[in-house]
């Protein structure tokens, strides 16, 4: 007998960004999240698997808003009402670090067919189509030494030979060794690749945006929608995976969301405020922007340059896209003299006198970190 599975994850809801207002007076972002994971149902309910993983990050935060928690409880008792189990696992993103805070997740106890996994490892035994299916589950959790000793329970937990037909994992985590996928978020938890390799017979995990194979059986679904301008060029959905005697098939099903184009970055070192326009017109007129987030990077641009642009022709340019970004890469020897000139504020200062006092090794480039610790908090303070 064959196992279906949909595997997806980080859904993010409640997420919102931009100003982008719909008609009902809500934020365009926050409702394009909602939409992605409303038809990754209606796609689920279409499949019809045996089972669904979501692999974490349902919310957006610790403490999401009413609308989200409101939208995520109708979405799941849509999978509930027809029977199919899902398995939903906590993320960074929705676990708080203090127990106190008590788990979003909660919510969703004693709901038919909903299985939360949040603050502890825990191992769900599943009779599905005739076949016993274990799931070994990786949330997120608190601290290290948490996350470490559940890595413990499933060592021990999963070499033990039992009745099985199917093993499947599936954890929350960025990835370390000789494959690294990582968010570079403080509180992500990262399982070293090799403890992947052997005894399941499908790997689902979470938190990498992207879809990925790592191993055979191994994969990240990626994310729903967009949450970033690194994630432009994705194409975003949900996984049908089909275990059986004949083999594995694993099918990636994409959703239709938004368009996002995050343009090739124009070298304005040379080049006059005029020619800078008119470079951006051709690269405009090649896509179709309506409605959809664009990002425009102008590198080598002097700050002279920049304040002679034409905003206005600019913001005509892009007006039909839901949002744009103008992202500038100021020259270097700007940041230099800006910084000498004392133009720059409090937190610039405060960290080039640290760089400048402090005491480095002799291979560490001074002045290359300098300009990268500025650079980064530029983007924060711009953001
Ligand atoms: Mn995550």
């Amino acid at each position: 007998m064959t196992l279906k599975i949909v595997h997806l994850a980080d859904t993010h809801l409640g997420f919102s960004a931009y100003r982008k207002i719909t008609k009902d007076g809500l934020n365009q972002r926050e409702v394009d999240v909602y939409n992605a994971f409303g038809r990754a149902v209606d796609k689920i309910l279409e499949i019809k698997p045996d089972l669904i993983i979501h692999a974490g990050d349902l919310f957006d935060s610790v403490r999401p808003n009413n609308r989200a928690i409101k939208f995520a409880l109708n979405q799941i008792l849509r999978i509930s009402k027809n029977d199919i189990p899902l398995i939903l696992i906590a993320g960074n993103h929705e676990t708080p670090k203090l127990s106190e805070t008590g788990h979003i997740f909660s919510i969703f106890e004693h709901i038919k067919n909903i299985y939360p996994v949040y603050d502890e490892y825990r191992r769900i035994n599943l009779s599905l189509n005739g076949e016993r299916v274990s799931i070994f589950c990786i949330p997120q959790f608190k601290n290290r030494d948490e996350f470490n000793s559940s890595l413990d329970k499933l060592r021990k937990d999963s070499s033990k030979d039992e009745n099985v037909d199917y093993r499947i994992l599936t954890a929350h985590v960025g990835t370390a060794g000789l494959y690294e996928f990582r968010m570079n978020e403080l509180n992500e938890q990262l399982l070293p690749v090799g403890m992947l390799k052997s005894g399941f017979d499908y790997i689902a995990l979470g938190h990498f945006h992207r879809f990925v194979k790592i191993f055979d059986n191994t994969f990240y679904s990626g994310s729903t929608e967009r949450f970033s301008f690194t994630e432009a060029n994705d194409e975003k959905g949900l996984l049908e995976v089909t275990l059986g005697d004949g083999g594995k098939e694993v099918n990636f099903v994409a959703l239709e969301i938004r368009g996002m184009i995050d343009f090739e970055p124009i070298d304005c070192a040379n080049k006059t405020p005029g020619e800078i326009i008119t470079f951006m017109k051709e690269m405009i007129a090649k896509e179709d922007i309506r409605n959809k987030i664009i990002r425009l990077t102008l590198k080598n641009i002097s700050s002279h340059i920049y304040r002679t642009l034409d905003f206005s022709e600019i913001k005509q340019l892009l007006g039909d896209a839901l949002h744009f970004d103008i992202k500038t890469d100021v020259l270097e020897e700007e940041i230099f003299s800006s910084y000498k000139n004392a133009r720059i504020d409090v937190l610039s200062k405060e960290f080039s006198k640290f760089i400048e006092n402090y005491s480095l090794d002799k291979n560490i480039d001074k002045k290359k970190l300098l300009k990268m610790g500025l650079k980064y908090i530029n983007r924060v303070e711009e953001s």
